[in-house]
This record gives structure tokens, sequence and C-alpha cells, in this order.
């Protein structure tokens, strides 16, 4: 009678552990979200692990300052910042690391973002921030690769091929815009709801 000894199982594989980030993005309040995510899925897109962090400078001073004294010893290479009103935390954070910043002006109620982007803009000689534009969390998530890219043949060959498609974008744009002239490309832009039909 042949045996009925159960197969071997092999025990599941061991999850691949993730890479440690080589990029944080912080925020004073988690209402800085919605600004900072679209800095995240870029991350994403192109594969670049990042850790997300509310730390504020007005808040949780200890705590942003434990963090920014630590992020380069353990290997964060760039730091977006984003924070609104009164924005100290991208410059504070940049006091008190090497690493490059980049600041995203959140944009206010009061003063639409004004007031941030002047907070985090004008820092003084000796510790810039990088700022990208009110809202600017995409191209705050793409100057991050863009820095890594300088060590990171991988990355700066993606990034070409990004620029490959936003140039093909446009010029599929300015073919149909050609073909079917103004008013109608509008109509069907407006009946398509969606700015990227
Ligand atoms: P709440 O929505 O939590 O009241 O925050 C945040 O970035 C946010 O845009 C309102 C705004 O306060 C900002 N905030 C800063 C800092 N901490 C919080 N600008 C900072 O440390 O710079």
């Amino acid at each position: 009678m042949p045996s009925i000894r159960a197969q071997p199982v092999a025990p599941p594989a061991p999850p691949e552990p993730s890479p440690a980030p080589r990029v944080a993005v912080v925020m004073g309040s988690d209402s800085d979200l919605p600004t900072l995510q679209p800095a995240v899925e870029m991350l994403e897109h192109f594969g670049v692990t990042c850790e997300v962090r509310v730390l504020s400078a007005h808040r949780t001073p200890l705590e942003m300052v434990a963090f920014a004294q630590g992020a380069a010893t353990k290997g964060l290479k760039v730091i977006i910042a984003g924070a609104g009103g009164a924005a100290h935390l991208p410059g504070m954070v940049a006091s008190l690391t090497p690493l490059p910043v980049i600041g995203v002006p959140v944009q206010s109620r009061a003063l639409s973002g004004v007031d941030s982007l002047h907070s985090i803009v004008q820092m003084p000689a000796g510790i810039p921030v990088a700022t990208v534009a009110i809202g600017g969390g995409a191209n705050a998530g793409l100057l991050a690769v863009q820095i890594l890219a300088t060590a990171d043949a991988a990355l700066a060959e993606a990034l070409l091929a990004y620029r490959q498609q936003l140039h093909d974008q446009v010029t599929g744009k300015d073919g149909r815009l050609t073909q079917l002239g103004s008013r109608a490309y509008l109509a069907a832009m407006q009946a398509s709801g969606d700015r990227q039909w």
C-alpha cells in the first residue's frame, strides 16, 4: 500500500525587507497631507522608499530636532518639508541637517499660501531651503528623485523616460488641437470633464 505521507511544504518566503527610506516627507500637520501626498506618490512612481511624518517646529519641537539631527546618519538623502502659515518647519529642519531640504509651501486659508511661501523661501544665507511653488508637492517629489539620480544611474534613466512621456503627451495634444481646431478641442475637453482627456 502506498504511503500517504504528507508532501513537505516549503515554508512561505519571508517578505522582502523594504529598502531603508532615502527620502523623508515631513509636514507641520496632518491637514497638510493632501498637499504632500503627491510628493509621496511621485517617489513611489520612481520606486523610491520614503518615510512620512507629521512634525512641527511649533507643536513638537523636540521631536522635530531629534528627527532632523538623526536624518543623515540613518541613511536619508533628501528631506521634503511642507508647512503652511508661519511655516518654520522646513527652515528649522534645514538648520539641523546637512541634507538638502525641499520646502513645500502649503496653501493657507487666510493668505492663500503667500505667507507659507515667504516663510519658507526667504532663508538667510548659509541655510538654504529649495522651495517649490505653493502646493507644489509633485515637483518636490520629482526634485528629490532628480537629486538621488545624480548618484543612481537607474533613476536617471527612469527620469529620462518620464520626460519623454511628458513630451509625447504634449505633442499628442498639439496634434489633436491642430487636427480638431480649438473650438472642437475645447468642447471635447469639457465633455470629458477632465483636462487630461
Ligand atoms: P492645523 O491644521 O493642524 O491647525 O495646522 C501646518 O503646516 C498647517 O498648515 C495649520 C497649519 O499650521 C502649520 N504648522 C506649521 C508648523 N507646524 C504646524 N507651519 C511649523 O512648525 O512650521
